[in-house]
């Protein structure tokens, strides 16, 4: 074991057990991608119910060229670099698009996931020979703050896929405010957005028919079994997913069938669980366009342009700073 997963393991055994300790308990999403997380993940964005995927494929497909020119604002040249860049699949459209249009690009996919990168390199290797492609492995900030000043070149930040649905309103505002900080004014940040809409849309995104939610979510609890010295019994808890329209959040729990104690040796502590007790597991945050606007407004950022499905189911949006960015501690 190298020096970084030790550092993520005590991490993730911290987090769980401040999780499971807390009251109610709750335990974070960003642990659901393990190599088996994230290979469930790739299910759910080919389910019938999980409209999220296709809608963010069909602005790329149909609005590809409008993108690039608000991309290029006047010259063909910068770096793109995407923050939780997954397989690329969706980014590869666009990035297609570009070079179809002789622009002068480098592509910087970033991501916790070194197999994930793995993949999308060899992909895009093939796909795009010409094309100059880095991948970096890792947290966000730390690589973010080496390419502050990096090539000298326009940078165009993604943050696509409706990832920021995981964060609560003051993460990703703080996230964003992060991201103000390392960019120049002339610098792009295009973000995804999944959008209110028929609350039974939204619900069922999140309650397949085929189980597969339930199987990702369930799979954070074998993931505390194998990394931490768990027993958790997976047929003794159940998902339950509900979407609250007054404030756009979709939630997701894991619930306990029946009373129980779960062991986790490496926490070295045993949990009581009562019958019907929730574990809270995930929020993916719904947006309509004044907390777009608000939340780029209160982390420095102006909308430059929004594009939209033809649902309007989604929007992929376009900011730009628009102030000196508020450095930490004054
Ligand atoms: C990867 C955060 C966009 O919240 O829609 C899918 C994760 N969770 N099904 C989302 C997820 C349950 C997904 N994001």
């Amino acid at each position: 074991m190298n020096a970084t997963q030790s550092t993520e393991m005590s991490q993730f055994a911290t987090d769980v057990l401040h999780g499971l300790w807390d009251s109610p308990k709750h335990l974070s999403s960003k642990y659901f991608y393990d190599d088996e997380g994230s290979r469930l993940f790739q299910e759910i964005m080919q389910l019938p119910e999980y409209y999220l995927t296709g809608c963010e494929l069909e602005i790329f497909e149909r609005q590809a060229d409008d993108i690039f020119k608000a991309f290029a604002n006047g010259s063909n040249a910068f770096d793109l670099i995407e923050l939780g860049a997954g397989d690329g699949t969706k980014t590869a459209v666009l990035v297609s698009h570009f070079l179809e249009h002789n622009a002068d690009i480098s592509y910087s996919p970033i991501d916790i996931s070194a197999e994930a990168l793995d993949a999308l390199s060899q992909k895009f290797n093939t796909e795009f020979p010409a094309l100059r492609i880095e991948t970096r492995q890792g947290d966000y900030f730390n690589i973010l703050q080496s390419l502050k000043n990096g090539s000298g070149r326009r940078k165009v930040l993604m943050f696509l896929g409706s990832n920021i649905g995981n964060f609560t309103k003051q993460q990703a505002v703080d996230f964003f405010q992060h991201l103000r900080e390392v960019m120049n004014v002339c610098d792009l940040l295009f973000v995804g957005f999944d959008l209110q809409k028929d609350p039974h849309v939204i619900a069922n995104a999140y309650d397949d028919a085929a189980g597969i939610t339930a199987r990702f979510n369930l799979n954070l609890l074998t993931r505390i079994n194998r990394e931490l010295g768990g027993n958790f019994d997976l047929e003794k808890f159940t998902h339950y997913a509900n979407y609250r329209p007054i404030d756009g959040s979709a939630r997701s729990y894991l619930m306990s069938r029946e009373k129980q104690d779960v062991r986790i040796d490496a926490l070295d502590r045993t949990f009581l669980f009562d019958q019907w007790e929730a574990i809270f597991m995930e929020i993916s945050q719904k947006y309509n366009l004044s907390m777009i606007e608000r939340l780029a407004a209160e982390s420095g950022f102006a909308i430059k342009q929004n594009f939209y499905d033809s649902r309007n189911y989604y929007c992929d949006s376009l900011w730009q700073p628009s102030e000196p960015p508020t450095v930490a501690g004054g």
